[in-house]
């Protein structure tokens, strides 16, 4: 492995992977969604795990040949790193590159390219002591302020899934389409016509998302399509799942079955006369997807997911991408006022470079 961010206890070590190491590196991943790259996309989520223990929770940037681990930078875990591993230092062999030029010049996107040169300024030790030198009041807002940056950075880094369910027929693939304003997947009254899940990045609300398309729920004729139902099932895990609800046959005990609390609720095909709806059955948006424009269709879904998440709309991207847990809830309990300064002091000290 070779290191790419400056040596040092900073916030973030950005480790490059030989291509020799690169499976025994992938056996001490685990990924928050699925191993196939396909799946869980270029930048993922995992933790790594050493001798079984959930040692970082880490961003793994996978760039074909080549891939990258973006760990914390602390002293303790470089240390198991290198003894495992073994880490080489940039400042040492032919090949050393110029430490965050490499993260700014490989930004897989325009969004990450803002978040590393964002993350070069918002850096977390000193916001926190800045914080904690202000009056509480100040320091409250200033906390929220960066609580929030954090989370929009977050929602730039980890693009969450959107997965399109419901029974078949009930207009999924049609609002697929709307939403990328192009006709991508196949639409038709004939029910089952989605197998394969169809997948397509796309932007709501101004933040990135993977739009999926699904096999509905319902008849199986065949194998495949059982396996093709099982499939779209799996996609919804630690997924949002939007479940589309045809509004003029209303929802059934499949809907029943398949929506939990946070479930959002799409009633569709509003144009064609309704079915009863049962009350206390959710209805979050009523859309008529073969008659909207796709432009008000992703506003209002746009704007649902943004509630849901509470993010603000669309702006600068700003603040933290890769606090730890802890570092989160220290963030979110001193915004909320209840931390204990001296021990936020203490840690903000630990964790400045050269400390
Ligand atoms: N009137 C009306 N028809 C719609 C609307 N949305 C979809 N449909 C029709 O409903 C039928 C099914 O639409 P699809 O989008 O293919 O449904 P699906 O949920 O993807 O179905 P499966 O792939 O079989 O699970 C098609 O004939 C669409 O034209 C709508 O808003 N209004
Ligand atoms: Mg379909």
């Amino acid at each position: 492995m070779r290191q790419l961010t400056p040596p040092g206890a900073a916030g973030v070590a950005v480790l490059r992977v030989e291509p020799q190491q690169r499976e025994a590196v992938l056996a001490c991943l685990r990924f928050r969604v699925g191993d196939g790259v396909a799946e869980r996309g270029p930048i993922a989520r995992a933790w790594l795990l050493l001798d079984g223990v959930a040692t970082d929770d880490i961003l793994v940037v996978d760039r074909g040949a080549g891939m990258e681990l973006h760990t914390h930078g602390s002293p303790a875990l470089q240390g198991l790193l290198t003894a495992r591993f073994g880490i080489r230092d940039p400042r040492t062999g032919a090949a050393a590159e110029p430490p965050a030029a490499a993260l700014l010049r490989e930004a897989l996107s325009p969004q990450q390219l803002a978040l590393a040169l964002e993350q070069q300024r918002y850096d977390w030790a000193s916001c926190m002591s800045a914080a904690l030198a202000l009056p509480a009041d100040a320091r409250a807002e200033l906390l929220a302020a960066a609580l929030l940056r954090s989370r929009v950075a977050m929602a730039h880094v980890e693009v969450p899934r959107v997965v399109l369910a419901g029974q078949q027929n009930a207009g999924k693939s049609t609002l697929f389409n709307r939403l990328l304003f192009r006709e991508r997947s196949v639409v038709g009254p004939l029910p089952g016509l989605t197998r394969d899940a169809v997948r397509e990045r796309t932007a709501l609300a101004g933040f990135p998302y993977e739009l999926i398309d699904i096999a509905g729920e319902g008849h199986a004729v065949d194998s495949i399509d059982v396996q093709a139902i099982e499939a779209g099932r799996e996609l919804q895990r630690g997924a949002i799942v939007v479940l589309v609800v045809d509004a003029s046959r209303g929802p059934g005990d499949v809907d029943r079955a398949m929506c939990t609390a946070d479930t959002l609720v799409v009633a569709s095909k509003s144009d064609l006369p309704r079915a009863a709806w049962p009350d206390g059955f959710p209805r979050h948006l009523e859309i008529a997807a073969e008659f909207a424009t796709a432009g008000s269709l992703r506003d209002a879904l746009g704007q649902l997911l943004q509630r849901r998440r509470a993010l603000p709309g669309a702006g600068p991207v700003g603040g933290f991408a890769a606090l730890t847990p802890s570092q989160l809830a220290q963030l979110q309990a001193a915004a909320d006022g209840t931390s204990d300064p001296g021990r936020a002091a203490s840690i903000c000290a630990a964790d400045r470079p050269g400390a």
